[in-house]
């Protein structure tokens, strides 16, 4: 069976056309924010918009493909287990749509534009389709297992830094002060120094397609969920660029702690990562 098609609809363009009609509703929303509500701690926020954009997100899939099965950040219980809780009670879906209805919403609340919309879709655990869309930028970036990745259909391809001096890296700060957060830090004093620059935008799916894209020659960030990773995923994997855990070990959808590169210098990143974990703050 061919996965990518089911009767005449292509799943890569629902995708699509899913995200950017929910990245032009959040982005007319931008600044008209009633209310801010904090799920697991004050660092944790979701709005209306959220919900919103999820609900539309849901109902277009839906209506497409009312067989499918389909992961939301807004419709789990916030914290690290419930998310790994709601990834395996889906876990033996054929068809599984991974989606962050806002990845960035601090960003959206503060009007900083850097956030995204990312929908992938997994055939029997393995990640199909992705597509991640910057709605203040209009920028969608897509990709196909086996078929590469694309940003307003020019095929995106990693970067060639094969040096940390010469890297721009990026990386994300946790929302869990107390686990996640130092071991963050401890990476992050290891590697600034090393590294051309670091940033940290606050948006996971959108740092991971700035790898595919070779804006950024490498990512990290520790404690996220399958719907901040999994089109990201895909996005640098078809550009040619690396998806481990920090650890090094293969990407899988069950991945929390996420490290992506061009390739060349995955394995130099990798290293000063662990080593720096072992090390005090
Ligand atoms: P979110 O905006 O969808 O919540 C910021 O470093 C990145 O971490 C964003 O991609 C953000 O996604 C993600 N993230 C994961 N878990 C989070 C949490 N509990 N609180 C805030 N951001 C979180
Ligand atoms: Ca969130
Ligand atoms: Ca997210
Ligand atoms: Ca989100």
């Amino acid at each position: 069976q061919e996965p990518f098609v089911v009767g005449s609809k292509s799943f890569t363009a629902v995708a699509i056309n899913t995200a950017a009609k929910a990245g032009e509703w959040i982005k007319s929303k931008l600044g008209d924010i009633n209310r801010v509500d904090t799920k697991y701690s004050s660092h944790d926020l979701v709005t209306e918009v959220d919900k919103g954009s999820e609900k539309l997100i849901r109902n277009l899939i839906m209506t497409h493909f009312p067989d499918h099965s389909f992961l939301g950040e807004e419709g789990v219980e916030p914290g690290p287990e419930a998310s790994s809780k709601a990834l395996k009670e889906v876990s033996d879906a054929e068809y599984l749509w991974i989606v962050d209805p806002i990845d960035g919403t601090t960003n959206f609340v503060h009007g900083f534009p850097f956030f995204s919309v990312s929908i992938a879709l997994a055939y029997k655990g393995e990640i199909i389709v992705g597509v991640v869309y910057d709605p203040a930028r209009d920028e969608l970036f897509v990709a196909e297992k086996g078929k590469g990745a694309y940003m307003h259909g020019k095929k995106t391809t990693v970067s060639l830094d094969s040096k940390l001096s010469e890297s721009l890296v990026a990386t994300g700060f946790p929302a869990d002060r107390n686990g996640a957060l130092p071991i963050n830090l401890k990476g992050t004093l290891a590697l600034a120094p090393k590294v051309r620059n670091l940033r940290s935008g606050g948006s996971a799916a959108l740092h991971l397609a700035y790898v595919a894209a070779g804006r950024l020659s490498g990512f990290w960030e520790i404690g996220l969920s399958a719907w901040d990773i999994a089109a990201g995923a895909l996005l640098v994997q078809e550009s040619g660029g690396k998806v481990t855990d920090t650890a090094g070990k293969p990407f899988h959808l069950a991945v929390r702690n996420v490290l992506a590169t061009n390739g060349q210098i995955h394995d130099e990143l990798q290293q000063k990562l662990v080593e720096a974990e072992a090390t005090g703050l």
